[in-house]
């Protein structure tokens, strides 16, 4: 049918809202307090994390987008006519039509916990796509779930752009991938971007930007929290920082505490000392050979790697 709507079935898995209260509560609670990196995307977030794509220090999004583009034929080829692709966490929609147009599956289902961005990315994508039928999903992929899939269709394809996996400590990436994996089944692919080991220089750089947008990304999750939790952060009170922990090999992003005080969250009491920190983010980055690793011991076999000419990220084809 020519009318986009008609192409469209939405599935509604009913996600468990995050419990911010409790999840805020308990991370300000622990020695080394700590907020989880999914709160950052609130409404002006997500504005906020899409005009990090944009800074020219942020080299992640437009390497991987280059990468998808230039490669777009081989991945093509390698990949075949597939009838389905998955993309887990759907969000925006510039990557995912790269890939659309390249490998041209009859289904394409994309996942994703927001309700609001998985609508209007498949009306903009039958629109635009006038031969796809879509199948969204409203799930949390990060728990088990059944894709809304035919028992027949076989030689399913996952995309998990972004370096999204780079959030997951490593214990976390492997369940994750174990659970990708099963959910594909024998012959199944996932082609996964992941950001690469560098100089810690253009590391620091990339999330230190000169425009502090990075810093305001940060700062929001307190200005998130004052608004959702009655909460009452000083946002003159905590600085943003983020450095390169070269032994865990990850970049660390914190809030800094510039002053001795006391902040109140949900009726709960929380002190800080000067100097004292709330880790907000953890990004891995991999060498290739560590992901490869990491792939196999979750079931996947590494079929073939792209990267950009500079060697700063990755997208892995990896086979069930
Ligand atoms: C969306 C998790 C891949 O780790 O680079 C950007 C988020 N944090 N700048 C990343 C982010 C600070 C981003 N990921």
């Amino acid at each position: 049918p020519s009318d986009p709507s008609e192409r469209i079935r939405f599935y509604d898995y009913h996600p468990a809202p995050a419990d911010v209260r409790a999840e805020v509560l308990e991370g300000l609670s622990r020695p080394q307090k700590r907020l989880p990196p999914k709160l950052f995307y609130d409404r002006r977030g997500s504005q906020l994390f899409d005009a990090i794509t944009e800074l020219p220090e942020y080299y992640p999004t437009r390497t991987e987008i280059g990468i998808l583009s230039e490669r777009g034929a081989e991945i093509a080829e390698l990949l075949g006519r597939h009838k389905v692709l998955i993309e887990l966490g759907s969000g925006s929609s510039l990557k995912i039509q790269t890939l659309l147009a390249a490998l041209q599956p009859q289904v394409y289902v994309p996942v994703d916990i927001s309700r609001e961005h998985l609508l209007a990315s498949a009306q903009t994508l039958a629109a635009r796509f006038t031969w796809l039928h879509i199948r969204a999903a409203c799930a949390d992929y990060s728990a088990p779930f059944t894709l809304p899939l035919e028992s027949h269709w076989s030689n399913l394809t996952a995309f998990f752009p972004g370096s999204s996996i780079g959030n997951f400590d490593p214990q976390d990436a492997l369940r994750f991938l174990q659970r990708v994996a099963q959910m594909l089944g024998q012959g199944g692919r996932l082609l996964i971007g992941v950001d690469l080991r560098k100089q810690p220089e253009l590391l620091h750089a990339a999330y230190n930007d000169a425009q502090g947008v990075t810093a305001d990304f940060n700062l929001n999750l307190l200005v998130r929290i004052n608004r959702e939790l009655d909460a009452d952060f000083d946002l003159d009170a905590f600085e943003h920082r983020a450095f390169f922990n070269a032994d865990k090999s990850r970049v660390e992003m914190h809030l800094i505490s510039l002053r001795d005080q006391k902040v109140h969250v949900g009726g709960q009491g929380f002190s800080f000392a000067r100097g004292e920190s709330i880790h907000t983010e953890c990004s891995y980055k991999y060498g290739i050979q560590d992901f490869h690793a990491l792939a196999a011991d979750a079931g996947f076999r590494p079929e073939r790697v792209w990267t950009d000419s500079d060697q700063r990220f990755s997208v892995h084809a990896l086979r069930v």
